[in-house]
């Protein structure tokens, strides 16, 4: 794992469906991550916020709302996490809402192809995000990352990162599903996207997911993890635009973190989706930092 991590706040709620993820950058900070991560070790660089446009806040064209803004938005994003990988160091990108989620990978995998290396996705979510302008029953670009990233999406979104499609459906894994639309669970099938969802993890656990969900990395893997809060069970985790219940509960949510650590192959990270104006008291916030320091390393005094 990379010992150098930059901290990107992309503050913009534009491809939400509702406003306050813009503030969460600031609320990852208030929570003391930076410090925290310091304290692991880990030499932590605060790039501050990306500027990017404002939120109009304007009905769908055409299924996408906000899109030229959200064009913007992730190329702005492209652009920093890009930087970060070339300078060798970590990008964890503070959203903001998770159409953000399309400008980092697509960084990520371009840093992949040109380094050689093989690129592995988790996507920790209540929701797959594989909608397109026809399929989705809102017209929010935050539902629709992954399917872009597959090459599913407007022509100026999808090629962001110089190749379309910037990944290929096998590199990634989804965690914790328990929300698709009917379209959407329709594409997700027919392109054979990897989805551990809540009911294989009920029924299986999360230890066993997660063995499935890392197998077949090697030493030339860069780890991608791209997690929206709303995994979370919204018990522990209010502060969220769109809260679905019945996902990890906190115990589950470090196992996972805990194993992704454990791979040591961690090299990128995306903490989206964290909503201050629906939070109780920065708890959700805290609650991400906690399960940060895990996926940064942080155990019991069972393991060294
Ligand atoms: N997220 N599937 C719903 C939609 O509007 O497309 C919800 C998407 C939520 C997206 O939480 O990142
Ligand atoms: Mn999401
Ligand atoms: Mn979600
Ligand atoms: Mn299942």
């Amino acid at each position: 794992m990379l010992k150098k991590v930059s901290l990107i706040g992309a503050p913009t709620d534009i491809g939400a469906g509702a406003r306050g993820a813009s503030m969460g950058p600031e609320a990852m900070r208030v929570a003391n991550l930076g410090p925290i991560l310091q304290g692991h070790g880990l030499e932590v660089l605060d790039r501050g916020n990306l500027i990017g446009p404002s939120n109009p806040w304007l009905p769908p064209t055409n299924g996408y709302r906000h899109l030229d803004e959200v064009v913007a938005w992730n190329q702005l994003v492209h652009d920093a996490v890009y930087t970060e990988l070339s300078d060798g160091r970590m990008p964890i990108l503070l959203g903001g809402d998770h159409c953000l989620g399309l400008g980092s990978i697509s960084a990520v995998a371009r840093h992949c192809r040109e380094a050689g290396k093989k690129l592995r996705i988790l996507w920790l979510d209540a929701h797959a995000d594989f909608n397109t302008n026809e399929l989705t029953p809102s017209g929010n670009i935050h539902g629709m990352p992954v399917a872009c990233l597959c090459g599913h999406g407007p022509k100026e979104l999808i090629e962001i990162g110089g190749q379309v499609p910037a990944i290929n459906p096998k590199w990634v894994r989804q965690i914790g599903i328990r929300s698709v639309d009917p379209g959407e669970k329709k594409l997700v099938h027919e392109v054979g996207l990897e989805v551990y969802d809540m009911r294989y993890i009920d029924e299986m656990g999360m230890r066993h997911t997660m063995e499935l969900a890392l197998a077949t990395m090697d030493v030339n893997t860069h780890l991608h993890v791209s997690f929206d809060v709303d995994f979370l069970d919204p018990d522990i985790a209010p502060g969220v635009g769109t809260t679905i219940p019945g996902g990890p509960t906190y115990r589950e949510a470090q196992l996972c973190m805990e194993m992704i650590a454990d791979t040591g192959r961690l090299a990128s990270l995306d903490v989206m989706e964290l909503n201050p104006a629906l939070d109780v008291r920065n708890k959700t916030a805290m609650v991400a930092v906690d399960l940060i320091e895990s996926l940064f390393g942080k155990s019991t005094l069972m393991r060294k």
